[in-house]
């Protein structure tokens, strides 16, 4: 288990600034998570402790430990699918229940403890400063001394730099789910989202639908516990399947935006 860091002072006074700025913005924090018993908990916490303002929704994706019991013991609201739909389905879930209740803003926090809640102010912060509809933090841009398995790395340079020439835009970190989306994109992603490994083609998806992304540097953490769903040997799978999504999605009719311009 990694400890609640104290916030810097700096950071404690960009935090400050960003709630004074946009007092009336309503956040939720959408957790997906399977099988993350041992660290839910824990993330909850640290969510509640670095955004004190914003509404936390669990998506429990059919996990078989008790996942969904911690989160309730830690009153966060806890979303439970029926049977495991996968990480696609399951955070779209995320965005349909934010689009429903009119939520400004999402940010996804993955459940297994990889992300730092305590950057979310600087997503929120890129988010409501930049002519920008979805907000990456990346591990990559900056060296924050995140370490990940050589193979991984390579497929994500790899898929980094498929990203990248097909949005002309440069593309750091396409796997990283540590995202905050404003209306638009919630509401876009709410009625289309990729399924089964979302994210990178879901980079692909809003550029196609001229929705604009932007990267800001974060630092991440190692997962506390459990597994995480890309193992050494399901690297080259991942690779060859998401590749081939996003060429696929290429092809496919381009989506209008929610205020029907495209
Ligand atoms: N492995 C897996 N994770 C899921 C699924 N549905 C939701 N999640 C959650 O999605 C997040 C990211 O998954 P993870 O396996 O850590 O992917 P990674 O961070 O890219 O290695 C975690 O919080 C998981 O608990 C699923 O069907 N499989
Ligand atoms: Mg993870």
């Amino acid at each position: 288990m990694v400890d609640n860091p104290v916030n810097t002072p700096v950071e404690q006074a960009r935090d400050v600034l960003a709630s004074a700025l946009y007092p009336a913005q309503r956040l939720l924090i959408v957790i997906p998570a399977y099988n993350e018993e041992e660290s839910i908990g824990h993330v909850i916490e640290r969510v509640r402790h670095a955004v004190p303002q914003a509404d936390i929704v669990v998506i429990d994706d059919g996990s078989a430990d008790d996942t969904a019991q911690v989160a309730r013991s830690h009153q966060a609201t806890v979303i439970s699918q029926p049977y495991n739909l996968g990480i696609g389905a399951n955070v779209q879930t995320g965005f349909i229940y934010a689009s429903q209740r009119g939520y400004d803003v999402t940010i996804q926090v993955d459940g297994d403890g990889q992300h730092d809640p305590n950057e979310i102010p600087a997503l929120l912060a890129a988010l409501n400063t930049s002519t920008c509809d979805m907000v990456i933090g990346s591990r990559y841009i900056e060296d924050r001394g995140y370490s990940t398995p050589r193979l991984r790395r390579l497929g994500s340079i790899l898929l980094a730099a498929l990203i990248s020439a097909i949005t002309r835009q440069r593309i750091t970190d396409p796997t990283s789910g540590f995202r905050a989306l404003n209306r638009q994109a919630i509401a876009f992603s709410a009625g289309d989202y990729p399924f089964d490994y979302p994210e990178p083609e879901a980079i692909v998806t809003f550029w196609r639908a001229g929705l604009r992304v932007k990267e800001v540097p974060v630092k991440m953490n190692p997962r506390y516990g459990g597994r995480s769903s890309i193992t050494p040997i399901r690297s080259a799978y991942y690779m060859i399947k998401v590749t081939l999504a996003i060429l696929i999605s290429l092809l496919r009719e381009r989506q209008s935006k929610p205020d029907g311009t495209s």
